[in-house]
């Protein structure tokens, strides 16, 4: 049994996220967890809002509320929204906790120990218009380096490239789309993560096994040179953690708090204490996670998060960590993810174009949901999700395969056998033959997720369900049933285990409808097969079930077209 730390990169408080979000991080991250649970490893699962920065407080102006009361109210529609698609986080914390503070405080002053932060002054854009410097968001204007033209202060999202606020080619604010603009002086933390550059190239070196995408985002700003900047780590902002520590200010950094991308990773750390103290366990539990001094040596830690966050988990975070000089784990593993488009173009918040994670429950439950996400989950290339699309494989994977399966099998038996596992006959080779496919099938399964190679993993499972229905296609119990009752016994008895199997083997992909399945089957019976020949016994005669409500609903085209429409966005 191995120990595995798992975080999904921490959603922005600045309001519900949509679909392209949730795929991108939070949603493969739990089916990851929830199958590392099933083998029976011991599993943290940690994710949190991210709370600071400028997104936070521009959203809290606009909905005219208190930055803090908006993070505290948007945190509780996340979690419930996370709930609602079963994200099994063992803790949903928040960047701007207690902890947070305490362990970005500390990590900064032991970077400043160690040499590796400087007072800069630095030229800041301040506009004049709105009577403020403008950090970050607050600032918007043309990539220097790709030409994107909505660029924003902090990053290109077009070409991934992290910035400052100053390099942007014609800049103008975003709050008041005002350009008159100018540069004055103002101090800042500069972290020297140049320092650290033979060591992260050293360390991202050693990564042989981490997807394509990954490194070659880390490698590029690695070796670009720019990316490895130093870079300023504090903003002239109210709301975020103050540059201090013990209480005491850091002399020249009064009314300053730390940059958000300073001090959103180490609420990775934050979380895993929150969670802590949530469940009245001292330091040591938290502790054994993250510290290697503390048991954290044998902890494998694996990080999911899209393409755009790369830079920040392979650069800057483990130049934090690092840094230190102190015992931290280091990420083993990071799976990076594609962006997800919406129907022939992009997800827009703004425009409210797409689906997001509210919408998404209104009108569907959160396996389907589930099913197509990580079905096409962006792992190689960018997807898109289109209606048609989302319809055929709702109706084909999940209903006609999958659910009607289970109906089929259990409806027969209910009126051939009664709603009991039936006894008589014996498996044959046609039996053989279907254990045999799924033995083979769930190898490959296995080893998908092992690789974290979600798409690939769900056509497996598919395949696995598409077995039981063409041995029911082929076996016919209800032709045998006519002529030799027993050997439809035993068709339907070695049905009924498929069943039991498939609910146990969806769990990472579908939850409720696999609970449901073992609720229906009335069994405990949910540990992981080791064996497939053995799990078609589990299900003795005369153990009883009931027959399931419809699991999975067809979407019809009528539906179809009205959610399209509904969808579609202001602009279309
Ligand atoms: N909140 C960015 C994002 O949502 C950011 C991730 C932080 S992970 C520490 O894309
Ligand atoms: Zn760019």
């Amino acid at each position: 049994m191995a120990r595995i730390l798992i975080t999904s990169a921490l959603p922005y408080i600045n309001g519900i996220k949509h679909l392209g979000n949730l795929v991108g991080s939070q949603l493969p991250s739990d089916t990851y967890a929830r199958y590392m649970r099933a083998r029976g490893h011991e599993v943290m699962y940690i994710c949190a809002t991210d709370e600071h920065g400028t997104p936070a407080e521009i959203a809290a102006a606009k909905a005219g509320k208190p930055v803090a009361e908006y993070c505290a109210e948007m945190h509780e529609v996340q979690a419930e929204l996370a709930r609602g698609f079963r994200l099994s986080f063992d803790f949903f914390g928040r960047s701007s906790s207690q902890r947070n503070h305490q362990l970005t405080q500390h990590l900064a002053r032991r970077l400043g120990e160690n040499g590796l932060i400087e007072i800069v002054t630095e030229k800041q854009v301040y506009s004049k218009a709105d009577g403020r410097f403008l950090p970050d968001r607050y600032i918007e204007g043309t990539c220097p380096n790709c030409g994107y033209e909505g660029a924003r202060g902090d990053q290109c999202e077009e070409c991934t490239k992290q910035l400052d606020p100053t390099d942007l080619i014609n800049p103008r604010s975003a709050i008041s789309g005002s350009t008159d603009l100018e540069v004055r002086e103002t101090k800042h933390l500069f972290l020297r993560q140049s320092r650290l550059r033979d060591r992260l190239d050293e360390w991202i070196d050693s990564k042989r096994d981490w997807p394509v995408l990954t490194t070659s985002i880390a490698k590029k700003w690695l070796h670009d040179g720019d990316g490895l900047q130093d870079r300023g780590i504090t903003r002239d902002l109210d709301w975020g953690i103050p540059v201090q520590f013990d209480g005491a200010p850091w002399e020249g950094m009064e009314g300053k708090v730390f940059y958000v991308w300073f001090d959103a990773p180490i609420e990775y750390i934050g979380a895993t204490a929150e969670w802590a103290d949530a469940n009245g366990l001292d330091d040591s539990a938290w502790e054994r996670w993250w510290r290697t001094d503390k048991g954290a040596d044998n902890v494998r830690y694996v990080q999911f998060m899209g393409k755009d966050n790369v830079p920040f988990h392979t650069l800057s975070f483990p130049a934090t960590l690092m840094g230190s000089n102190e015992p931290w784990k280091l990420v083993d593993y990071i799976k990076s993810f594609n962006y997800l488009n919406y129907d022939g173009g992009q997800f827009s918040t703004s425009k409210g174009r797409g689906v997001f994670m509210d919408q998404a429950l209104e009108i569907l439950p959160s396996d389907y949901w589930r099913w197509w996400l990580l079905s096409h989950v962006p792992e190689n290339s960018d997807s898109e999700f289109t209606w048609e699309n989302f319809q055929a494989s709702i109706n084909k994977d999940l209903a006609d395969v999958l659910g009607n399966f289970v109906s089929r099998v259990t409806k027969f038996c209910r009126s051939k056998f009664g709603e009991v596992v039936p006894e008589g006959g014996a498996y044959g080779a046609a039996e053989l033959a279907v254990i045999d496919e799924i033995s083979t099938r769930l190898a490959a399964y296995q080893a998908h997720m092992e690789a974290i190679e979600i798409r690939k993993a769900s056509a497996e499972l598919r395949a696995i369900w598409a077995a039981g229905n063409e041995y029911l296609q082929e076996a016919a119990p209800w032709a045998a049933f006519k002529t030799d009752p027993e050997r439809a016994a035993a068709i339907i008895r070695f049905a009924l285990n498929l069943i039991r199997l498939y609910a146990v083997l969806s769990e990472p992909f579908i939850p409720d409808a696999s609970a449901t399945i073992l609720g229906a089957m009335k069994t405990e019976a949910r540990d992981w097969p080791d064996d497939v020949a053995a799990a078609m016994n589990i299900l003795t005669p005369g153990h009883e079930f009931t027959v399931p409500d419809v699991l999975f609903a067809k979407i019809t085209d009528d539906a179809r077209a009205e959610m399209e429409q509904r969808f579609a966005g202001k602009d279309s």
